[in-house]
């Protein structure tokens, strides 16, 4: 995650799996926080279809 295009890609691809995670992208530290309800697998697998590598 590099920029605020790439915050809102994986943004909308956590949000499309569940519609109440709160995403708080850092552009600092290029990583982003995720509170959802979703199991971490779930979550993963959201973003790396999205096209972004999960730490
Ligand atoms: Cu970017």
């Amino acid at each position: 995650m590099a920029c605020s295009a790439c915050a809102n890609t994986i943004a909308q691809a956590v949000k499309t799996l569940d519609p109440a995670a709160v995403v708080e992208a850092d552009l600092k530290t290029k990583l982003v926080k995720i509170q959802t309800a979703k199991s971490e697998s779930e979550v993963k697998f959201a973003i790396e279809t999205a096209g972004y590598p999960v730490i």
